[in-house]
């Protein structure tokens, strides 16, 4: 196991050499981050005024999502995420409508309501597995694509994401261990943000690193500064050069902090220490790449100000526009399993529409969720 790895410092200062990136590729990481924490604000309003049930923040860890999705090419990779990774699909150029969408569970939702807030499933701008609530179970469907497409003789990689967490799932040991048999084209991604909602790292595992577990199953390990998109798109893009070449499988262990609570029921004042907030404040991954993209010419503060007022004018139009539209209809709740409606599952459906109906009762629960 080398060292962390890290190419910019905490006040943005280039201490390793920064891949050759263009300035536009730069500056969509840079909006990435920024979009993520104006998405967070937005939902937390909203959630907060009982608009949306539920939410996850991102705050502190965008750089390990948007460093790992700039590595990955969405004409032939897939990306199976966790769900604290949307800052992925922001870097992607996903709607931001279809996103807000999801949020609100409308008729638009390409869910239909049917998951919850930020459990996102698109088939573009890149190739994404949805979203799911059980820890860890990307992890084996990830190295399942991975397979197929080498037996396919296909080329491309899968990234795949979770948490700290996720590593003590049963998913976390058969994937990484079905990949380092099968050498799979597989690019494992551990967002360390040292929390397991209350649980620490510490209670998590009594391993030196998560980036060590990968030893177990011939699967090399890295640890990266989480908080560095530079470096963390340098150990993905290493690790996806190593998949394409037919090299198999690498776990890279992004350490990074939550800036904030699991989840928009979370309140992690009655476990975080307020110290630690301040400490890991300073390692803020978005003012230390604005502060690197400024010294390197490619931003100056009128095109910060102005990149953050569009993004937050953005967010709104989007949430309005998504609250606005109707809920999806009753019957929905029945439809998309069968292409030809079964006799019983119809009779159900009109039964549940006219006993609504009957007790003229909207369905309007306000949608809050215990995680
Ligand atoms: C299999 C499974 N066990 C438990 C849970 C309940 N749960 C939801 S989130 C969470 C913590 C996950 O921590 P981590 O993997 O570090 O991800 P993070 O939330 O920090 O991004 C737990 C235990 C779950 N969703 N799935
Ligand atoms: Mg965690």
């Amino acid at each position: 196991m080398t060292d962390i790895l890290q190419i910019l410092d905490e006040t943005g200062a280039k201490v390793g050499k920064a891949p050759r990136l263009k300035r536009d590729t730069l500056l969509r990481m840079y909006r990435a981050i920024v979009q993520t924490r104006a998405f967070d604000e937005r939902c937390m309003n909203l959630q907060r005024t009982g608009k949306i049930g539920f939410s996850i923040p991102n705050k502190g860890v965008e750089a390990t999502s948007v460093g790992g999705a700039a590595a990955m090419d969405p004409d032939t990779d897939w990306i199976a995420p966790h769900y604290r990774d949307f800052a992925m699909m922001f870097y992607h150029g996903i709607s931001l409508e279809g996103m807000f969408d999801n949020m609100f569970g409308n008729c638009d939702d390409n869910a239909q309501g049917r998951q919850m807030p930020v459990h996102f499933s698109f088939l573009e701008p890149i190739k994404w597995l949805s979203i799911s609530s059980p820890l860890g179970t990307q992890i084996p469907n990830a190295v399942g694509v991975a397979v197929a497409m080498k037996k396919r003789g296909e080329k491309g990689v899968v990234l795949t994401t979770f948490g700290d967490g996720s590593t003590s799932t049963l998913g976390f040991h058969s994937g990484l261990n079905f990949a380092g048999v099968m050498k799979a084209p597989v690019v494992f991604l551990c967002q360390n943000n040292q929390w397991a909602i209350s649980c620490p790292s510490s209670k998590q595992t009594k391993a030196k690193s998560y980036a060590i577990k990968g030893e177990a199953y011939g699967v090399p390990g890295v640890q990266v500064d989480g908080n560095d998109v530079l470096a963390v798109y340098r150990a993905v893009s290493d690790a996806v050069k190593r998949a394409r070449a037919g090299e198999g499988p690498t776990l890279i262990e992004a350490v990074t902090f939550r800036m904030g609570g699991h989840s928009t029921s979370d309140d992690p004042s009655r476990y975080v220490d307020p110290k630690l907030f301040a400490e890991w404040e300073k390692r803020d991954p978005l003012t230390r790449f604005r502060n690197f993209l400024i010294a390197e010419g490619h931003l100056d503060e009128e095109k910060v100000t102005a990149i953050a007022a569009e993004t937050a004018d953005a967010m709104m139009a989007a949430a309005r526009q998504a609250e606005s539209k109707s809920r999806p209809p009753l019957g929905s709740i029945f439809s998309d399993v069968f292409a030809q409606m079964p006799v019983h599952l119809e009779q159900q459906m009109h039964a549940c529409i006219q006993h609504f109906a009957q007790r003229d009762e909207a369905v309007d629960e306000k949608g809050e969720f215990p995680l």
